[in-house]
């Protein structure tokens, strides 16, 4: 990996160096301390003495260090960077951070939704993608995620939504789970969430890492040029690295291995300088009356459109190059905002995107304590703010005039209003057709199946084995045979053979379909397999046994380094291997190590049992037949682990003959031997490019 290292976090660089930064102790007024230690007692053995200010002030501040979680979205992980313009968007939009080269700092956090703050990063679930961009015209918030369709199509039904998939409210199990009676309880009554289902047990729904993960702002936006023509986009975020997930089998042990996978992915990828990158793109549409594309119902945000039709047009690169200095004030205070529009950017009459323009506003207000959030640092815009708003709980500005109202004399007039020719957001003046009230939607809305079936075409049959994989886990997570044998009939809506699949691992008959299939045109836009990708950050673990000799680890753990990608040193004992007088350091140990930490292993000869191995005592360890080829019985689990999770291997020397210990030919798809540490190095890296070792999983369908 490079040299390069985080850049200076810009909202800290300035005072980064102040806090805490080795002065005296002091109260909160400011006050020096001669000690921290004890209370104020009467005598050392005596009571407490009320009047001690320190501590009280100390526990009161810490009895309320705490605020509420959010309500969804609560575990995230976040990071600074910049977004850079190309100008391509120039000809419908006049946003001026879309303009030609024009950087623009933005922080962007990333985040699962039903977890808890504590919850594993890698358990099933959409990924939120929300990034706040500080333009010079005001702050933009795209508050996307992972999954370019949502399970309902009306705000009104968010609630709904959330407390079905939150753990049941007696015991409050399970934790950051849809695998429960009450998620799929309502999600096959409620049929309109059957596509976003759909994506949520497809590979999407575990990404490798955030860094790999695709955005969407979901909704149909409204774009205006300089002009005031319209155009209708869909905004897209595509990462550099390709879209890569876990195996279901990794991403649960992970969690308990490792739940900060994630976060620890994100922040040690930024700190040794392999930035993540995504390219912002549009999917344009005419901004017609009836907002149809192709026969899709552009306000109906369970619907995509797929890339074929309308292709992504990149329009600007993010790249994430600082980790926050503080994760409470910066990552836990940010507030993202579906409002948070300037101007050029426009909302549509999509009904799940009318309802957050009033949900976000209103929930941090619980969340942070009142309405003056805007002035926490994170959420600062970097231009003048003179909004006559005033007072409130944590008011930090300090306003001067008297006159905060409109119009008034007192303040000469200000401030002043901006129409559009001087910045000013200026809503589009789009005709409201008349109409009735109703509580209603467009009949085109009914469709919930077509897209789902459209999905599940497209994929491959590797895929399309792991979605049955995991509606089998899932549904078998069902006390409730009639909610089984309800999301069964949804499936069979979705494709027979899948609901046949999914039923005979439930043991229960498949029923046939109650609405007529469709006969979609297949999007291989939304397959993730294939392709070969940047192989930046990727961890490969370099196991090495007693009698190797370092200076070759040595070597090929630099020609890992030299490659963008992180070496881990793993042995039976920490320390350091000697390598001529010049060490190499063991980072994991056996007993530590997982596999599910690397993306490749790479083996420097075959570790045997030792007396430090858990177990050797144990007289089964003693028997030849338990430990094939005496070889230390954590490094034969790492190995039919990373194999059965399409890992790519790579083994010289000796090393190969603990893959034949772990009964892996060395011709395996995805297995490299050499006779030296570059060729397998150089053989694995290849493989890394893929990912994964695909041939590796035998299509079921
Ligand atoms: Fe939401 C947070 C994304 C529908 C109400 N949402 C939140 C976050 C993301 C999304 C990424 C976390 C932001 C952060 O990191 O702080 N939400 C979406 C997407 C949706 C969506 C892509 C559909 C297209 N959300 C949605 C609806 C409602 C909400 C329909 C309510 C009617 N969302 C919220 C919220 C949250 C939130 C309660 C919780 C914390 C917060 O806002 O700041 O207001």
């Amino acid at each position: 990996m490079s040299d390069k290292k985080n850049e200076k976090n810009p909202v800290t660089a300035a005072t980064e160096k102040v806090a805490q930064g080795g002065g005296r102790l002091t109260t909160a007024q400011g006050t020096r301390l001669y000690e921290s230690d004890h209370s104020l007692k009467a005598g050392p053995r005596g009571p407490v003495l009320l009047q001690d200010h320190h501590l009280r002030e100390k526990i009161t501040h810490f009895d309320h260090e705490r605020i509420p979680e959010r309500v969804v979205h609560a575990r995230g992980a976040a990071a600074h960077g910049v977004f850079r313009g190309y100008g391509s968007a120039a000809r419908i939009t006049r946003a001026a951070f879309l303009g030609k080269d024009v950087e623009t700092p933005v922080f962007v956090r990333f985040s699962t939704v039903l977890g808890s703050r504590g919850s594993a990063d890698t358990v099933r679930d959409t990924r939120g993608f929300a990034t706040k961009f500080y333009t010079t015209e005001g702050v933009f918030d795209l508050v996307g995620n992972n999954m370019p369709v949502f399970f309902i199509q009306d705000a009104i039904k968010f609630p709904d939504v959330i407390h079905a998939g939150k753990p049941h409210p007696d015991r409050e199990i399970p934790q950051a789970q849809s695998a429960h009676d009450t998620f799929w309880d309502f999600v096959t009554l409620h049929t309109e969430a059957t596509h976003h289902t759909l994506w949520n047990m497809s590979d999407r729904g575990i990404p490798r890492s955030y860094r790999m993960m695709e955005g969407f702002g979901v909704h149909t936006f409204r774009l205006v040029d300089a002009e005031g023509a319209t155009t209708l986009v869909k905004f897209h975020w595509k990462p550099r690295l390709g879209v890569h997930s876990l195996v279901w089998e990794e991403a649960q042990i992970t969690a308990g291995m490792d739940p900060d996978f994630h976060r620890r992915d994100l922040a040690d990828a930024i700190e040794s300088g392999a930035f993540p990158q995504w390219e912002l793109g549009v999917q344009t549409f005419p901004d017609t009356e009836e907002q149809m594309f192709e026969g899709i119902d552009l306000l109906d945000p369970t619907k995509i459109v797929p890339e074929e039709l309308a292709p992504v047009q990149p329009i600007g690169l993010l790249t994430l190059n600082a980790n926050p200095t503080n994760y409470f004030a910066e990552t836990e205070q940010v507030a993202f905002h579906v409002g948070h529009l300037v101007p050029g950017i426009d909302v549509t009459n999509d009904a799940l995107m009318q309802g957050r323009l009033f949900s976000y506003l209103d929930t941090q207000i619980t969340r942070l304590g009142g309405p003056n959030f805007a002035q926490l640092p994170i959420n600062r815009p970097h231009v003048p703010v003179d909004d006559m708003l005033r007072d409130g709980m944590h008011q930090s500005a300090v306003h001067s005039g008297v006159a905060p109202y409109r119009p008034n004399s007192l303040d000469g007039g200000c401030p002043f209003l901006a129409g559009a020719d001087a910045g000013g957001y200026v809503e589009v003046p789009v005709e409201v057709p008349a109409a009735r009230k109703v509580r209603d939607a467009a009949a085109s809305f009914d469709d919930h199946f077509s897209q789902a079936r459209l999905f599940w075409l497209s994929m491959t049959p590797t895929e399309r084995e792991h979605i049955v994989a995991s509606y089998t886990f899932e549904l078998s997570k069902c006390q409730e045979t009639a909610i089984r044998e309800r999301a069964l009939t949804v499936l069979a809506n979705i494709d027979p053979g899948l609901c046949a699949e999914v039923a005979s691992g439930l043991g229960l008959p498949a029923p046939a379909p109650t609405v007529p299939l469709t006969d979609p045109q297949p999007s291989p836009a939304l397959s993730q397999l294939g392709g070969r990708w940047p192989t930046d950050g990727r961890v490969i673990g370099v196991v090495v046994a007693a009698d190797q000799d370092p200076s070759e680890v040595r070597t090929v753990r630099q020609a890992v380094l030299d490659a963008g990608m992180v070496p881990l040193v793993v042995a039976a004992t920490g320390g350091q291997l000697d390598a001529d007088g010049d060490p190499v350091t063991v980072q994991r140990t056996f007993g530590a190590a997982r596999s599910t930490e690397f993306d490749a292993i790479l083996l420097a000869g075959a570790p045997a049992v030792g007396a430090d191995t858990y177990g050797a005592r144990d007289a089964k360890v003693d028997d030849g037949a338990a430990i094939a080829g005496g070889v230390d019985p954590r490094v034969l689990l790492m190995l039919t682990e990373a194999y059965r999770h399409g890992k790519a291997l790579g083994a010289w020397g000796a090393g190969t003959e603990a893959l034949s210990a772990a009964g892996i030919a060395s011709d395996a798809p995805g297995v490299v031997t050499a006779g030296a540490a570059s060729a397998a190095l150089e053989g694995l890296t290849e493989l890394l490019k893929h990912h994964r070792a695909w041939d590796r999983f035998t299509p079921a369908l």
